[in-house]
């Protein structure tokens, strides 16, 4: 419990998801670190960009591979915002996963950052795992010219692409996977799964580790992530928000924590936070009737922090207004996003 950067657990989290019992040498379970940092021999290690349109399960996928949660998960597209690490660390060597914000056509400032942030991960990646919404992209939906555009964009960097069909869990007749496959036949590899249930995540596990060079570990063995507490706590208020509300209330919403103190002679944790809003209709709205939604909000956020950090946590949030903040790159810097 510390606002510096959460480590790993040996046991994994609630979410941790079941490998069969036959695991190979291979597997990216536990918390074993290599015997050394400087690369011993046959030691992989690698950056795996997490990639696609908004809302195709990018984030769940991280949380699903790192068993625990660090990116918060809504059924709102353009959920993320910021690039996300999660450090995979295991006896063959370490996968450092970028969960990405979907790539989608800008319209304001915030946009245009979500979509850098996304586009720039492929600069540092050796691998880019682009994850399709196989349940959508069956019925005509998503975004094929963007996909497509980012494997160009992977393949003229040298990036090795491993296809993830997604949802699978959602497609009745399998069969109907086929010409997606058939689609995506130049990927280095594709791969059907359901990172909601846990279906074929080891096979694109084992895909990944087989795409990684020659490496030293970039992270110790114990690190789960570059974000800190403070980061973290921000993001899960912010879920909370997005699960609450409608229309455009969420994307005029931003979370920054302005005090994170961790009561060392309670054993507990204390999060001040606020709550950005564009114009005073959505203060009201954040606040609820009679002050009804922020109490919800912040309820919340608790129960959900005090099981990430296991121990007590109070969150105390107030709403605050700074006008249209999401259309500029200095209302952005003062929510708290910056490049
Ligand atoms: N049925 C099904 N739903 C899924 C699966 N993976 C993710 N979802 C759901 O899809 C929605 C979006 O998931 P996210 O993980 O937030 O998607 P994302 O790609 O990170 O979205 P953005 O951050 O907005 O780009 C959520 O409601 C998830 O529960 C899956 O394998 N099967
Ligand atoms: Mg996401």
């Amino acid at each position: 419990m510390s606002d510096q950067s959460p480590k790993n657990e040996p046991d994994g989290g609630p979410d941790d998801h079941e490998d069969g019992p036959d695991d190979g040498p291979d597997s990216h379970d536990g918390p074993d670190s290599p015997d050394s940092p400087d690369s011993p021999d046959g030691h992989v290690s690698g950056f795996v960009a997490l990639l696609g349109l908004p809302n195709v399960g990018k984030s769940t996928l991280l949380n699903r591979l790192m068993g625990s949660k660090l990116a918060i998960v809504t059924p709102k597209p353009q959920t993320t915002r910021d690039r996300i690490l999660g450090v995979l660390t295991g006896p063959l060597g370490q996968i450092v996963l970028l969960d990405t914000p979907g790539v989608h056509k800008p319209d304001r400032s915030l946009n245009d950052y979500m979509v850098r942030q996304a586009l720039a991960t492929l600069a540092d990646a050796d691998v880019a795992v682009l994850v399709v919404d196989a349940a959508a992209a069956i019925r005509g939906r998503g975004d094929r010219g963007v996909e497509r555009d980012l494997a160009r964009r992977a393949d003229e960097k040298g990036v090795h692409l491993i296809v993830c069909l997604n949802k699978v869990d959602a497609v009745s007749d399998k069969d109907k996977l086929l010409p997606l496959i058939e689609w995506w036949s130049s990927a280095r590899a594709v791969v059907p799964i359901s990172a909601l249930r846990g279906d074929g995540v080891d096979k694109l596990t084992d895909e990944i580790w087989g795409s990684l060079p020659e490496g030293p570990a970039y992270f110790d063995g114990d690190e789960l992530t570059d974000r800190s507490m403070r980061w973290l706590a921000a993001e899960t208020i912010r879920e909370q928000v997005f699960l609450r509300t409608r229309q455009e209330v969420p994307y005029s919403t931003a979370v920054r924590v302005e005090r994170y103190v961790e009561r060392e002679d309670r054993g507990d944790v204390v999060i001040e936070a606020l709550i950005y809003v564009e114009r005073d209709s959505q203060k009201g709205i954040i606040v609820g009737k009679g002050g009804s939604l922020i109490k919800e909000i912040g309820i919340a956020s608790r129960e959900a922090l005090s099981e990430f950090l296991e121990c007590p946590v109070h969150v105390k949030l107030r709403v605050l207004m700074m006008p249209d903040w999401s259309h500029s790159a200095a209302g952005m810097r003062r929510v708290g996003y910056e490049d």
